[in-house]
């Protein structure tokens, strides 16, 4: 392994977890594979030492994930007094865990004891311990490192998870987080028993006729603007109509960004909130796409950002003569 380790943070991360009984563990709000990959990986592991683990989200966990052991387990809603120590994982700053909104002791670091663990390069290590790796392609690969540090042994379910969160965060391999390491511990998940064929199956031959129609919506509808940036948009009646929700976008900006010659491509959507949510990805070495997304408030990784705004998405149609 090349990954260089934060000892002190793995150890002081691990006497915690050792001394705890109750833990909390929190995936970041509309989680993904990885924070829920995450958060099922470490309950397995926890609750095998004997703890006992609860996993939480402010949402519900989505569908490429219900496959997951305890899935089904997870609660919108807790006490903070009933744990003696919280973990959030792929919470790439204090925001998107949620809950601090009506548990400000969430942030109190003399209230609760937190570890934040995380491969955002925005985190606000708003933890008590924090291990943050922003070189980590996935929270998932972090948690291997971790697991095996501890000498804490991986599970047929655990691997899964781990493998589960690593695939979908390098977009199954494809994406230039994929290292040397990405591909070491993938095998070692394997070989740990990870279900490697129905973590494919669930993130990438999954799909209904709604979610196919929508991507149809969006793709019929891309175009490239004057800065060469490629752009595609989704309202909120393209998803009431085709009667999908957000999440079935999920996988639809690796295909937008495979047009040659393109800046970097961007997917707008409605939240159905009131909000546009814009997707950012590139696959230019030269463009930093938290730049862009920080102009907008928002942040991510240099080849793949997001932001959220305020607003309605209007189609503009521009007629010239020529
Ligand atoms: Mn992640």
């Amino acid at each position: 392994m090349n990954s260089k380790i934060p000892q002190d943070e793995f150890d002081k991360a691990k006497d915690l977890l050792m001394a705890a009984h109750n833990i909390l563990i929190i995936s970041h709000r509309s989680p993904d594979a990885d924070s829920v990959g995450a958060n099922l990986a470490m309950k397995e592991t926890l609750e095998a030492m004997g703890k006992k683990v609860q996993s939480a989200c402010a949402d519900p966990v989505p569908s490429n994930c219900v496959f997951l052991k305890d899935a089904d387990r997870y609660i919108n809603d807790f006490n903070s007094a009933d744990y003696d120590l919280i973990v959030t994982v792929d919470c790439g700053s204090h925001e998107l865990m949620k809950f601090h909104l009506k548990k400000p002791e969430l942030l109190d670091r003399t209230k609760t004891t937190l570890i934040n663990i995380d491969h955002h390069p925005s985190n606000d290590f708003f933890g008590n311990v924090n291990i943050v790796m922003d070189q980590a392609p996935a929270t998932c690969f972090i948690l291997y490192l971790f697991f095996t540090y501890c000498g804490w042994g991986i599970s047929k379910d655990c691997a899964t998870d781990l493998l589960h969160g690593l695939y979908y965060d390098t977009g199954s391999f494809m994406h230039s987080n994929t290292s040397a390491d990405t591909y070491r511990i993938a095998a070692r998940l394997k070989a740990h028993g990870a279900d490697h064929e129905r973590c494919v199956k669930e993130q990438f031959h999954t799909s209904s006729i709604s979610k196919l129609r929508l991507w149809g919506r969006a793709l019929s509808r891309v175009s490239m603007n004057s800065k060469n940036a490629v752009v595609a948009a989704i309202t909120e009646r393209d998803f009431r109509e085709e009667n999908t929700e957000p999440e079935d976008l999920s996988g639809l900006i690796n295909y937008i960004n495979s047009v040659p010659d393109s800046r970097f491509c961007v997917l707008l959507t409605e939240d159905m909130k009131g909000n546009i949510k814009g997707s950012l990805r590139t696959q230019n070495e030269d463009i930093d796409l938290t730049q862009i997304a920080g102009l907008l408030g928002g942040g991510g990784h240099k080849k793949a950002s997001g932001f959220t705004v305020p607003g309605k998405l209007h189609e503009r149609v521009v007629w010239e003569v020529k």
